[in-house]
Formats: C-alpha cells, sequence, structure tokens
C-alpha cells in the first residue's frame, strides 16, 4: 500500500553529530526544491528504525537515499542491503580525518552497491546534487533547476587566480 508523502529524497545518518555535515545535503536539496525526509538512525543503535523508515520509503515516492556516517560507518551499505532504492554515502569526518569512514562505506563487496562521495562537507553537498542530477531526468522543474545552476557555476570560477 502506497504512502503519502511528496519527498524524493530520505536522508539518514547514524548521529545527531552528523547534522553539522549533512545539514549541506539537506540545503542543497532544497536549493533545488526536493522534498526530503531527514532522520538520525543508526545501523547499529536503532537498527529496527532503519528496517523501518527504508520499508516506508519504498512505500512513499521516496526515489534516492543519502545516508551519512562516521567511523565504522556500516550505516549506507547495510541501508543498501534492505532496499532496492539507490545508496549513496557520505562519510563524516572522525578522529581519523574519515578515512575510516570513507573505507567502511566505499568498499562495499560486490553485489549491493553504495555510490561514495567524498568525505565531509564536499560528499555532503555532492550526494546532493547527485540525487538532483538522476532526478532531473524524470522530473522537469529539477532539470531546468539543475542546468541554471549549472550555468551560473561556471560563472563563479574566476579566469585569474590573483
Ligand atoms: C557513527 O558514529 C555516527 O555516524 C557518527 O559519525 C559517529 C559518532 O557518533 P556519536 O558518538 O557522535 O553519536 O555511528
Amino acid at each position: 500500500m502506497k504512502i503519502k508523502s511528496n519527498s524524493l529524497v530520505g536522508i539518514i545518518m547514524g548521529s545527531k553529530s552528523d547534522w553539522s555535515t549533512m545539514i549541506h545535503c539537506s540545503e542543497t536539496l532544497k536549493k533545488f526544491g526536493v522534498n526530503h525526509e531527514v532522520r538520525v538512525i543508526s545501523a547499529h543503535r536503532t537498527p529496527k528504525r532503519l528496517h523501518k523508515f527504508l520499508n516506508e520509503s519504498e512505500k512513499k515516492n521516496i526515489e534516492i537515499i543519502i545516508a551519512g556516517a562516521g567511523g565504522a560507518a556500516h550505516l549506507a551499505g547495510v541501508a543498501a542491503s534492505i532496499t532496492t532504492l539507490p545508496v549513496f554515502g557520505v562519510p563524516i569526518e572522525s578522529k581519523l580525518k574519515g578515512l575510516d569512514s570513507l573505507l567502511s562505506t566505499v568498499q562495499m563487496p560486490s553485489g549491493i552497491p553504495v555510490g561514495t562521495l567524498a568525505i565531509g562537507k564536499a560528499g555532503s553537498i555532492n550526494a546532493a546534487l547527485l540525487a538532483v542530477a538522476i532526478l532531473a531526468k524524470k522530473h522537469k522543474k529539477i532539470h531546468k533547476k539543475l542546468e541554471i545552476y549549472r550555468k551560473n557555476f561556471e560563472k563563479k570560477v574566476p579566469k585569474k587566480p590573483f
């Protein structure tokens, strides 16, 4: 049975402490008018919540899951194993500068993929932009906004370094 919702993306993160990174993902989606849900869900602290959220996401119109986690960052991988929705992983900066988070997220054995972005803020923003690019194929309004964004983005790059 379908659940009523106008969210296209689900952002999950292992801890409230990840929000200072994942807020950039949410802010970027907002710029493109992409409705999304944001939840603190941990693969090891709240596994039932993870199953429930992904189960409900599939019954809503959610098309993409973005998971941010740090340290032994298995959230994106576990999420990808539960749902058939595409999952992007954002490695959160950690005590090991995010290298642990990056390797935990990116090194998925073949069979269950996680599209892994860069560590920290850049990855958080890019996860949103990648989601936007995928959504743009189907959603015309998002496509238009992406084209405008790209045009303006190029203009922001200075021609000279001084
Ligand atoms: C991970 O542990 C979370 O994703 C977070 O990045 C990290 C630390 O969590 P807290 O101790 O700050 O709650 O599960």
